[in-house]
């Protein structure tokens, strides 16, 4: 596939956006689904709730589980773009962000090949990247706008793919509040399905994002009897 035209060049590399990756329709059918998980597959968080897939990534290895045939068809759309190389997706992590809610700084770290795809349903969001300190040391705390060097406005429907410098040297955020005011950090108004303003204010709603990647390293259960 040629990506050339989904490239974002206002931004160090390398970010993809592919706007209408999936149609209205796939997109309540997500949604439906998401809506329909028992209450115990969700992880509760602070400030956000999230269902691993495929299993649990861990440094002695991901206990591979299967997909669910409803996912795995989203993740095999993702596996045919090519952009993971040899290797193919194998994890997803469903993040739900009620309006107002967010994401710290942070980097997605060893466990995961790096290069991240994110599906977006439901409402669009402004992820928002500071870099990384040189000392490695990641902080705890929101950056000040002042921090924010780039942002991507990621609608529904879309599909983000981060990989390179701005993947490892950068921290990625979703800030919590639950209204974005559009400024020119935004890099990808160019390859955005709308058209917007400077100053535009956007009202977020129910946010689900579906992060698809590749765990490197899993390991069969080994049940001994
Ligand atoms: O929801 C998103 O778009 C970002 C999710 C993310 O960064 C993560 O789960 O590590």
């Amino acid at each position: 596939m040629d990506f050339t035209n989904f490239l974002v060049r206002k931004c160090p590399p390398t970010a993809m956006y592919i706007p209408n990756f999936i149609t209205f329709e796939e997109e309540e059918r997500i949604l439906t689904q998401i809506e329909k998980t028992p209450k115990p597959k969700w992880t509760q968080l602070l400030n956000r709730r999230l269902i691993n897939y495929g299993g649990i990534p861990h440094p002695n290895g991901m206990i591979s589980e299967e997909i669910p045939a409803w996912l795995q068809a989203y993740v095999d759309k993702i596996n045919n773009l090519g952009i993971f190389e040899s290797e193919k997706a194998n994890h997803v992590l469903v993040n739900e962000y009620l309006a107002g809610q967010g994401i710290m700084p942070h980097t997605d770290g060893p466990l995961f090949h790096p290069i991240i795809t994110t599906l977006s349903c439901g409402s669009h969001t402004i992820l928002e990247f500071t870099e990384r300190q040189k000392s490695g040391v990641e902080t705890d705390e929101a950056p000040t706008p002042k921090d924010i060097r780039y942002k991507l406005l990621l609608e529904p429907r879309s599909l983000l793919i981060l990989k390179d410098t701005l993947y490892s040297d950068y921290l990625h955020a979703i800030n919590e509040c639950s209204e974005d005011t559009l400024c020119d950090r935004v890099c990808n108004f160019e390859n955005c399905e709308a058209a917007y303003k400077m100053g535009d204010k956007m009202t977020r709603k129910t946010r689900i994002s579906l992060t698809i990647r590749n765990v490197p390293k899993t390991s069969k259960l080994k049940i001994k009897f």
